[in-house]
């Protein structure tokens, strides 16, 4: 049986993605190991235990790795289920609005930031995220851009803004997935632009909201380092359960051998067994040469498994 504090989330703290678990850790006050990773690869004792999967944030449970902020979520909600991210039965919409908030919005956020950091963006850094896209990581493109990135972005804040009116606490109007995944792009900006307040002094209950959600914290945190949560990965044995999925509609069975891709412009398939699947999720089992036997959990929206 596993417990909060057997949580291992491999992150940074500059990261907005991982900014979302660490949220949800507060809403739900879970007790977690963080296990800080460099900001760009290689990340020599965590590619074991994911098999290739190079983004960030991964959480870990012994064996059992979880790869994406959709699946880690899911994981979190099943182990945690109270308080709720989805609450009054809003199980479908939030994970829906994932969607904007992790890519159009991001892409505007994170073309902003770059754009803005300009020169002091690390060269070591540009050539990793190079190699992550398959295509220029071109900072000056993105400074070209500025104007149009703080229309986007303003233009998606005031979406939140509108959301807020007559009163409403968070966006469906108690705390939920949703609010998680949009305050990653308010908080990240923040995080590196001081100037962005020029825009956000604008949207006053999008700024009461940040500090609702800020007030959570991020949960009890303890840090473990890399070699640590690779020889708890390596003593583990894997909890994931057999599970088919009777409608799987390419008749996809446990013991079939797949490799799973993310739809990204980043290429990397990770290749091993299916143990369990269902239309939100698929765990396949591989076996490393360091980390021995682990299961590695994926969601489906945004990956393709062939
Ligand atoms: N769909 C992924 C996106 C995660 C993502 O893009 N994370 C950024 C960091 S915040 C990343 O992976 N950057 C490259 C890296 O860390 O290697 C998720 O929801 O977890």
């Amino acid at each position: 049986m596993s417990s909060s504090s057997d949580i291992i989330l491999h992150h940074f703290d500059p990261s907005p993605f991982s900014e979302k678990i660490r949220v949800v850790f507060g809403f739900k006050k879970i007790a977690w190991k963080s296990c800080l990773i460099s900001r760009i690869m290689p990340r020599p004792d965590l590619m074991p235990l994911t098999g290739g999967y190079r983004r960030t944030p991964v959480m870990q449970i012994g064996a059992d790795i979880f790869c994406d902020t959709q699946i880690i979520i899911r994981e979190l909600e099943t182990r945690f289920p109270d308080p709720t991210l989805f609450p009054g039965g809003n199980a479908g919409m939030p994970w829906a609005l994932g969607m904007w908030t992790d890519r159009p919005f991001f892409q505007s956020t994170v073309n902003l930031v770059f754009g803005s950091l300009g020169d002091k963006v690390p060269q070591d850094f540009i050539e990793d995220r190079s190699k992550l896209r398959g295509a220029k990581f071109d900072v000056a493109a993105m400074t070209a851009a500025i104007p149009q990135m703080r229309d986007q972005f303003r233009a998606n804040v005031d979406w939140i803004e509108a959301q807020l009116a007559g009163g409403r606490p968070f966006l469906l109007g108690e705390f939920s997935l949703a609010d998680v995944n949009a305050y990653m792009n308010v908080w990240y900006t923040r995080q590196n632009l001081p100037e962005i307040e020029d825009i956000l002094q604008h949207l006053p209950r999008t700024s009461a909201w940040e500090k609702r959600i800020q007030a959570f914290g991020h949960g009890t945190r303890s840090e473990i380092s890399t070699a640590e949560a690779l020889q708890i990965g390596t003593r583990a044995t894997p909890q994931a359960k057999l599970s088919a999925d009777p409608n799987d509609p390419n008749g996809r069975k446990p013991g079939d051998v797949v490799s799973v891709h993310s739809d990204d412009a980043w290429q990397t398939d990770i290749r091993g067994e299916i143990v369990s699947l269902s239309a939100q999720h698929i765990a396949i089992r591989r076996r490393d040469d360091r980390a021995g036997e682990m299961v590695i959990h994926f969601p489906r929206v945004g990956f393709t498994v062939t």
